[in-house]
């Protein structure tokens, strides 16, 4: 067995230096990323310099440039400019692209959301906006976030032009379209207030099964997580809630993370709430098999949607308006470190045969998604990944070789997963 004083000369230097992406990658995440406000970046020199850091940040997504206000505000005439600042960050940095979003009710142009359409007409609308806005970003998407926001917080049918048109149809077209476009990145449903596990989380489900059940393409929810300090469900609830989503065969994510206080200033025993309730959250993506990552919307005060919209809440984020880490931050920070060094769980974590270096249990995560399984005192046989296991990156020197049908596919420098 491992001894107590190795793992603790291990984790001293990872404590020190370790980042949150860098952190969740060890813990068995995909990513660890944020959104970015376009105008911010290069006019804000220490908000560019802490998004470039991939050790913080592995994934980026573009907070406003890919929404259809701005990529096709008027009929046939689409424009780049605000997506690409994104799109050409994560490139330069080699960070995963999200890219949001596709069909969506909000920040719509006029002439498509009060146009006069038949189903024909609509569809040949969705048709084009795809096949331009995913032909332009082939190839970079991670996710595309394909349809936003398609229920009311009671779980009733957001009333919206797609929905006037084609009633629920909307849904799988949209996503029939998009696999067109681009085959590659994988496709998601993208909402909020899934996390009560209430009305609106039943319709979210009747989503994903109307989309398989017309046979259409749907790889994962992203549960956008624009939550409450104090409000937020347990670690266990939102880990129930997330399962029935994987339990229909779809990946899910945080997409939008933040958690604002309703008042300020914020008491420091209210930083302190915020940082568990991030902690839940984040934790409750490590304790998932299918949950792959987690996204701030924006990762400091100074740059966050809340106030404008919840007037007299905000500081919902991981990094003050001058960019110093809140309890917070520590808090993510601190369940990461735990899942990415903690004892192997018994039932649910690749076990390196006895001759394996210290590094690769440090390497090995103990959240549910590894799951081949060998004892130390088994001469080393070639353990096989399941679906959604880890099989390679840097450090990495777990199993390699995937259960058939999956093949290892490399995501990252730092991350190959059996898909
Ligand atoms: O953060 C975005 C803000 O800058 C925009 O003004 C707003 C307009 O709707 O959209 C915000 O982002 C939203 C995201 O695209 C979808 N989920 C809810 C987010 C917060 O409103």
């Amino acid at each position: 067995m491992y001894a107590k004083t190795f793992l603790a000369a291990l984790l001293a230097p990872i404590a020190v230096t370790a980042q949150l992406h860098e952190l969740a990658v060890r813990a068995g995440l995909e990513y660890f990323g944020t959104a970015l406000r376009e105008g911010a970046l290069n006019s804000d020199s220490q908000f560019t310099a802490i998004l470039r850091d991939t050790r913080e940040f592995g994934q980026i997504v573009p907070e406003n440039g890919q929404k259809w206000e701005s990529t096709q505000p008027q009929r046939g005439q689409f424009t780049y400019a605000q997506g690409d600042i994104t799109a050409n960050e994560a490139k330069r940095n080699g960070q995963l692209l999200r890219c949001h979003t596709l069909t969506w009710h909000s920040q719509l142009p006029s002439w498509v959301s009060s146009g006069s359409w038949t189903r024909s007409s609509l569809e040949a609308v969705i048709d084009s906006h795809m096949s331009n806005v995913m032909g332009h970003y082939k190839g970079q998407c991670y996710h595309w976030d394909v349809v936003n926001e398609a229920i009311n917080d009671d779980g009733t049918w957001r009333d919206s032009v797609f929905y006037r048109v084609f009633g629920t149809d909307y849904l799988p077209i949209s996503f029939k379209i998009a696999k067109k476009y681009d085959t590659q990145a994988k496709l998601y449903y993208n909402d909020y207030n899934l996390e009560y596990n209430q009305a609106k989380t039943n319709r979210a489900v009747e989503i994903v099964n109307i989309i398989k059940a017309a046979g259409a393409p749907i790889d994962g929810v992203g549960f956008q997580g624009h939550l409450i300090v104090g409000s937020t469900p347990s670690r266990a609830n939102l880990a129930t809630t997330l399962r029935r989503f994987t339990a229909l065969g779809v990946e899910v994510a945080y997409t939008e993370l933040d958690i604002r206080h309703s008042s300020l200033p914020a008491s420091s025993s209210a930083q302190v709430t915020q940082g568990n309730d991030f902690a839940n959250v984040v934790g409750s993506c490590l304790d998932v098999k299918g949950c792959v990552g987690v996204t701030v919307w924006s990762y400091t005060d100074k740059y966050s949607w809340v106030p404008s919209t919840f007037n007299g809440a905000g500081d919902a984020l991981i990094y003050d308006s001058q960019f110093r880490k809140k309890a917070a931050w520590t808090s993510i920070s601190s369940v990461l470190a735990a899942a990415a060094t903690g004892a192997p769980a018994s039932s649910s974590v690749v076990i390196p045969p006895a001759s394996t270096t210290f590094s690769t249990v440090v390497a090995s995560s103990t959240r549910a998604s590894s799951t081949a399984q060998a004892t130390p005192t088994q001469a080393p046989t070639e353990p096989e990944q399941t679906r959604w296991g880890q099989c390679g990156g840097n450090g990495w020197a777990g199993p390699t070789k995937c259960q058939s049908p999956y093949t290892c596919q490399v995501l990252n420098p730092w991350y190959s997963q059996c898909l």
